[in-house]
């Protein structure tokens, strides 16, 4: 399948080597059971992706939310690495959504970013100021993101880029591997489990526990995931219900219900707090400190 993926982009096939397309690692799933790439580091050829790319120009989009002190904490840092190492030598636009624009840091990017700065109205609650991204999102996207973009990311603020998030990562609907959860039967994973709420997912079924840290796709597809999660939140809402793990609850159920493209393994978004195993080679996006004790208690 992965062989496919790529030979479909019309290269020239003479200067490949099968080391170029693969490293085989024990235990790595390279494809779902639905034929979904696994994206690894070294999985992919970069010369291939980026001459392709340099006859088919895109944009590519990224979202991200930081509200009170979120600003201080992670704004900067996740925009600066972001303007480094995501989607060099392509176009980028960074949709940055913040609850009061005289926090915005000034800022620098490079030649081939841009910089849309949004104000958001602050919910009261963190949950909600985290499920509520899925409504921010969607109007954005209807409104001007589907005019902008070829293909969009939505992520959390509190993470780092570490080294080239490339074209490897782009898809019609893209998921993202837990680095918790990415080894352990789905059995146990902290899917939404009670059957009243929209989330649920029942024991034995489910394929991966996904990260909401990043999901991305084309912005139609990803325009799709943000309102069904957020018809979720807001039936369950009515119902009286908090899924567990809120937006990602959500997001896991779409994700259940409509098969990612493409899955990216968790060096795309590693905590290095959890000890490194054999598979992790690469690690090329990851979680930042967390502010929790900090924050939750001043908010
Ligand atoms: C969130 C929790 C507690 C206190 C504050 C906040 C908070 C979140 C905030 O004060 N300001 C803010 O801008 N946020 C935004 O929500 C920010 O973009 C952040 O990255 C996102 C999710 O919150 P976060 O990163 O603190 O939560 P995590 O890292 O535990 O996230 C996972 O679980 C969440 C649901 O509980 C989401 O699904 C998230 O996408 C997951 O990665
Ligand atoms: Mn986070």
């Amino acid at each position: 399948q992965r062989m496919y993926q790529c030979w479909s982009l019309g290269n020239q096939p003479e200067e490949l080597k099968l080391s170029d397309w693969f490293y085989p690692t024990a235990h790595m799933n390279l494809t779902t059971k639905w034929s979904a790439p696994v994206v690894w580091h070294g999985t992919y050829n970069e010369k291939v992706l980026k001459n392709y790319y340099a006859h088919h120009k895109i944009t590519v989009g990224l979202t991200v939310f930081a509200v009170g002190r979120y600003i201080d904490f992670y704004l900067l840092r996740f925009m600066l690495s972001a303007d480094k190492f995501f989607m060099i030598d392509q176009k980028v636009i960074m949709y940055v959504m913040v609850d009061d624009f005289s926090k915005m840091p000034w800022i620098h990017l490079g030649p081939l970013r841009s910089l849309k700065v949004f104000e958001i109205k602050r919910e009261k609650r963190w949950q909600d100021i985290s499920m509520m991204r899925m409504k921010t999102i969607s109007e954005h996207i209807v409104d001007h993101i589907q005019y902008e973009v070829d293909f969009l990311f939505c992520m959390d603020v509190d993470q780092i880029f570490e080294s080239t998030y490339g074209l490897e990562t782009l898809g019609e609907s893209v998921a993202q591997l837990h680095a918790y959860w990415y080894q352990a039967n789905t059995t146990i994973v902290p899917y939404e489990r009670r059957q009243f709420s929209e989330a649920y997912i029942p024991v034995g079924k489910g394929d991966f526990y996904y990260h909401a840290a990043v999901f991305g796709g084309t912005p139609i597809t990803v325009l799709n995931i943000a309102q069904e999660c957020l018809k979720g939140i807001m039936k369950d809402k009515k119902n009286n219900i908090e899924a567990v793990w809120h937006d990602e609850s959500h997001l896991n159920k779409y994700f259940f219900l409509h098969k990612p493209t493409k899955i990216l393994s968790p060096e795309y978004c590693w905590d290095y707090r959890k000890t490194m195993t054999s598979d992790i080679k690469h690690v090329k996006l990851s979680w930042d400190f967390k502010a929790y004790e900090l924050v939750r208690k001043k908010m």
